[in-house]
């Protein structure tokens, strides 16, 4: 049995540990693959610190390779439908159907039952991307044409997210004239909560449906996290002492916090739209009253829940990466705020001030 180096963790309890591990062969998995770049986020620091009550590990091992933003080399890989070949770069998907009929049309990420239908590489029962190399199945695989700058793709598994969102925004939004009357979104306000990498994702987003762009927190922000909203052409206030734009007609929230939403929500337009995507189970609850539910109901109000992304997301999300790297100022370059190697664990216990992406150097 060939030996490994990889991240682990003990799920659902936790802890986090650089170590040896048997390399998991499945004759099946026909594409060997090696992470040159892995991201981490609040979902790895959860399973780690023992809170993600729905992590569990594979089948007989008593371990969970941490880890599900990736971009990685090909190593080696038998003739596929695919088009990929030794020596590109691909993202490993995160989820894998299950049997339900969301899954078996290719939307794992709407899956009817995600509890028991989906595994999730680095999440639920599946070994993730943080182990020196591993093996996947080329259809759970996307490549990256564009490879130059290739560190910028570790994002693409965040942005998947950011564009599953945008894909409800649209849908709900058919339901009547969202556009301004000049026809677009220039005059539209898009609030968005929280200042991390995702919220920093939907407001590259929202400037590509030319919205006017809003990002908030209840501190002020860091220079360098200004230096990156400046660039993009959108403003940030801080809610706690700064005034607010006067309506919100698309609000986005990566907190989890009832209280900091429904602060929000009292603030949305006719017609308007909120995506929540932060969770945040530990967060306190909020009061809210018949006053705000009518409001809601009278403003034609749609609260929406988004999780996750399919395969078309991450192409999307490939798709406008490729774009945002070339963009005068290249602000998308400065989320990845620091590059540690596998072996500084420390970086998975306690998240920088300053941070917006950490990446792992493999
Ligand atoms: P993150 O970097 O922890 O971002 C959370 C942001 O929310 C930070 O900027 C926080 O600010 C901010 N925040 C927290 N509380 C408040 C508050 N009361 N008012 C305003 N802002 C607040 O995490 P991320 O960007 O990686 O992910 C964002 C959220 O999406 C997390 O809750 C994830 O669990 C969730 N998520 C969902 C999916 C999915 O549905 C995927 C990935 C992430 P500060 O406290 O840091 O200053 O598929
Ligand atoms: C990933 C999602 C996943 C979720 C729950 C997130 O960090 O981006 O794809 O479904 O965690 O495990
Ligand atoms: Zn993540
Ligand atoms: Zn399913």
């Amino acid at each position: 049995m060939t030996r490994i180096s990889a991240l682990v963790t003990s799920a659902p309890a936790g802890g986090i540990s650089y170590k040896n591990i048997d390399l998991q062969v499945n004759n099946e998995a026909k594409a060997k693959l090696k992470p040159v770049y892995t991201g981490l986020c609040g979902t790895d620091r959860m399973m780690i610190s023992g809170n993600l009550p729905f992590t569990y590990n594979p089948k007989g091992q008593d371990y969970i390779v941490i880890g599900h933003e990736a971009v990685c080399q090909v190593l080696d890989i038998e003739d596929n439908k695919f088009n990929i070949k030794s020596g590109d770069y691909v993202v490993p998907v995160v989820r894998r159907p299950g049997s339900c009929v969301n899954c078996r049309i290719g939307r794992p990420d709407n899956c009817s039952d995600a509890d028991h239908d989906v595994i999730e590489a680095g999440v639920r029962g599946l070994n993730g991307f943080n182990s020196e190399y591993f093996y996947d199945f080329p259809q759970n695989l996307l490549k990256i044409n564009d490879k130059t700058n290739i560190l910028i793709n570790v994002l693409t598994e965040p942005t998947k997210n950011v564009m599953k969102a945008f894909e409800i925004f649209d849908k709900v939004s058919e339901r009547s004239i969202f556009t301004g009357s000049d026809s677009t979104y220039m005059q539209k306000n898009c609030v968005i909560i929280g200042t991390g990498s995702e919220a920093f994702l939907y407001a590259f987003m929202a400037k590509e449906y030319t919205m006017n762009v809003f990002m908030t927190n209840r501190h002020s922000m860091p220079e360098d996290k200004m230096k990156i909203i400046d660039g993009i052409n959108a403003s940030f206030f801080n809610y706690k002492n700064e005034t607010m734009p006067d309506y919100i007609d698309l609000l986005i929230d990566t907190s989890g916090d009832p209280e900091t939403i429904m602060r929000f929500i009292r603030k949305l337009n006719y017609n308007g739209v909120c995506i929540l995507f932060g969770t945040n189970g530990a967060a306190p609850g909020t009061d809210y009253t018949g006053i705000d539910i009518s409001y809601i109901v009278e403003h034609n109000i749609v609260i929406a829940g988004s999780v996750d992304g399919s395969k078309k997301h991450y192409l999307d999300a490939i798709k406008y990466l490729n774009k945002w790297k070339y963009m005068p100022g290249s602000a998308v370059k400065y989320l990845i705020t620091g590059i540690f190697s596998p072996d500084e664990t420390e970086i998975f216990m306690k998240k920088p001030i300053e941070e917006i992406k950490s990446v792992i150097k493999w």
